[in-house]
């Protein structure tokens, strides 16, 4: 492309000399660091700028939602490893951007959110711009990094800082505020493209040190009772083949975290998915491989980690982490690819095998869950329960191996979970780390354009709620995404009464019966009501067959869910509460 504009005639001297602009530095910055989409709502003052970025060859995907396309952005960045990008307009679009940023931060993915600003001379006044706004100063708390560019010249160095501070380390979200005079700022041509930047090495490997993978391997040859846990931050790190090899070479029952489900196939000999409660209560040695002791892990202690004592071996780029809940007996710190593949070279040819009585208990455990779990699944009930329903979207997975399955809700969320094996890494993509809803449609488009894999998302019909508007982004762009919606009339369930008397509904019910399945009707998309688990399968491998977006309202039981799925809990009581 070239960056040229006309010169100014306006200036007799400059008449010959080809001059650049902030519009086309930015886009330039981004093509020359290998960015190919961009994820955003247009308006003032980046209208142009989008449709200058599209005539340039970046894909630019409009949302109805700036929040959606921030989601959309942060999956980019978890299946990339590069920085997805988000671009909004100022204040409110900004704002509405935001809450995907901070989500991006919380979960270690790599984005960047590009938003427009006011000038700083008004705003740094109050004197009441439009859309006026001090968005950086309110960006910073919520993201990894945030700058701004106030001069074209320095458009290559910002955004060289953005995308480095977004991957490197501990990946996370990063705020850039181009303001509106900046888009419009004419430099010479050359002395423009001399100033941008490509940034080369983003993410350098981060190697372990020899007596930290030293002291992991002692700890993990005094087990008894190993357990490796495979978090998100593994899918993320891409290091599929040294994880392999790690877990299989020393024989140690593996537990993966949501979005860590797939790195290893749940039907692998050694998973112990089903056998949670079990290994983390009766564990000796824990390996955390990219997932942290939150409260996804219970903080590391108390009745979930049971009452023999534990020893921690954590591999994370983030040295920080280490130590945040409870002792780790051996930090490893860097990046899993190099410290995994470290600690496969130290097992050396003969590591003795994960000790058999333990491989009993954990393999029976499992085996017992899932031979309960079993006839559960085959029902054909109408209405459906999650479980019916949950038994046919497992075999279609089983069948679609490398289809993305997007999930959120409460109930639809943890059955799911638990239900639906995985069987590739980075396949399985939900909540994450603050268990937020609305992060549905705007992770189906991202992962079905940074894929090109067909996508299939279960969604709570709360959850769907909260980006449901984006299905028509689903239709335009042609996206292969099949919607099921469990619809049980509402959050958790849908046979909550509202005892005061008034005629208002209770707090977590909605309008009973309602067909989803008609919204992507009014955009040309394909809608089905599905009643029975046979009905709903049908409608789904005809989507995934066909790459037709459509929506299925799955007619769930009102009564099937239980209050906050598997976390209730961690609601308060009130001991007021009237009974
Ligand atoms: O070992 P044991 O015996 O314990 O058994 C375990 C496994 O071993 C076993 N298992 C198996 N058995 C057999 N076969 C197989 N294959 C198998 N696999 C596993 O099953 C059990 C359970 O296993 P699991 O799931 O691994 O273990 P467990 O104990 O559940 O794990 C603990 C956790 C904490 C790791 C896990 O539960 C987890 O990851 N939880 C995440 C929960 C989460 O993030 N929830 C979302 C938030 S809830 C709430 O906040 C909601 N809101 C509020 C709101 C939010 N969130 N965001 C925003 C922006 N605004 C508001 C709302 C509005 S949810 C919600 C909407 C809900 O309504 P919907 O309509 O959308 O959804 P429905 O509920 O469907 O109506
Ligand atoms: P989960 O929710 O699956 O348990 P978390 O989001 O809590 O996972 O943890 C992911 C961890 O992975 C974070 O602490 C992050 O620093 C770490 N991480 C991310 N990428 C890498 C990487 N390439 N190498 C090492 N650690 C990483
Ligand atoms: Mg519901």
């Amino acid at each position: 492309m070239s960056a040229t504009v006309q010169s100014l005639d306006a200036n007799a001297t400059e008449t010959e000399r080809e001059l650049t602009d902030g519009f086309h530095l930015v886009i330039e910055a981004l093509k020359l660091n290998g960015v190919k989409t961009i994820y955003g709502v247009p308006g003032i003052p980046i209208t142009d700028f989008g449709r200058m970025a599209q005539a340039e060859g970046i894909r630019v995907v409009s949302f109805r939602h700036e929040q959606n396309a921030g989601y959309a952005a942060s999956i980019a960045g978890f299946l990339t490893k590069k920085p997805g990008i988000c671009l909004t307009v100022s204040a409110p679009g900004f704002l509405n951007g935001l809450t995907a940023l901070a989500h991006a931060t919380t979960n270690c993915f790599p984005m960047i959110l590009i938003s427009g600003s006011s000038e700083r001379e008004i705003v740094d006044l109050q004197q009441g711009d439009y859309e006026e706004m001090d968005q950086l100063a309110i960006a910073k708390p919520l993201c990894k990094a945030a700058f701004r560019v106030l001069h074209a010249a320095d458009i290559g160095i910002g955004i060289a800082r953005a995308i480095r501070a977004a991957i490197s380390g501990r990946p996370g979200g990063v705020y850039l505020d181009l303001p509106a005079k900046l888009f419009g700022q004419v430099m010479d041509a050359e002395a423009g493209q001399k100033s941008l930047v490509k940034v080369i090495d983003a993410a350098p490997a981060q190697i372990p040190a020899p007596e930290a993978v030293k002291r992991a391997l002692d700890v993990l040859k005094s087990a008894k009772r190993p357990l490796i846990i495979l978090g998100k931050g593994a899918a993320y790190a891409q290091a599929d083949d040294a994880i392999r090899a790690l877990v299989e070479k020393t024989g140690i029952p593996f537990l993966p975290m949501s979005m860590g489900k797939g790195l290893l196939p749940d039907t692998h000999p050694q998973c112990a998915g089903a056998a949670r409660s079990t290994v983390l209560a009766q564990a000796d040695v824990v390996m955390l491989i990219g997932a942290r002791l939150n409260w996804l892990l219970s903080h590391g202690k108390g009745k979930t980690w049971g009452p023999a004592p534990k020893k921690f071996i954590q591999i994370d780029i983030e040295p920080k982490e280490m130590d945040s809940n409870v002792e780790i007996a051996a930090p490893l710190v860097g990046d899993i690819g190099s410290c995994v593949s470290a600690l496969v070279d130290g097992l050396g040819g003969n590591w003795p095998p994960a000790p058999a009585d333990w491989v009993t208990t954990v393999v029976s455990k499992r085996d017992e869950n899932v031979a309960k779990m079993a006839p559960r699944l085959m029902n054909n009930n109408n209405p459906m329960d999650y479980h019916g329903a949950l038994g046919v979207l497992r075999t279609i997975v089983k069948e679609r191996p490398d289809a993305i399955l997007v999930n959120e809700g409460a109930n639809a969320l943890d059955l799911t979970r638990g239900i639906v094996d995985m069987y590739q890494p980075r396949k399985r993509l939900d909540v994450g780390t603050w268990g937020v809803m609305g992060i549905g449609m705007g992770y189906a488009v991202g992962a079905a354009i940074e894929t090109g894999k067909p996508v299939l998302a279960i969604e709570g019909d709360s959850a769907f709620g909260f980006s449901g508007m984006e299905i028509e982004t689903i239709c335009r762009y042609r996206l292969p995404v099949c919607v099921v919606i469990f619809n049980n009339d509402g959050i958790y369930r849908g046979t909550d009464v509202n005892n005061s008397g008034t005629a208002d509904p209770a707090t977590t019910v909605f309008v009973k019966g309602s067909r989803y399945d008609k919204m992507i009707e009014a955009f040309g998309g394909v809608g089905v009501n599905a009643t029975t688990p046979d009905e709903l399968k049908r409608a789904v491998n005809a989507a995934m067959d066909s790459g037709k977006p459509t929506l299925v309202n799955a007619v769930i039981d009102p009564a099937a869910g239980s209050e906050s799925g598997r976390i209730g809990n961690l609601n308060p009581q009130s001991a007021l509460k009237k009974k």
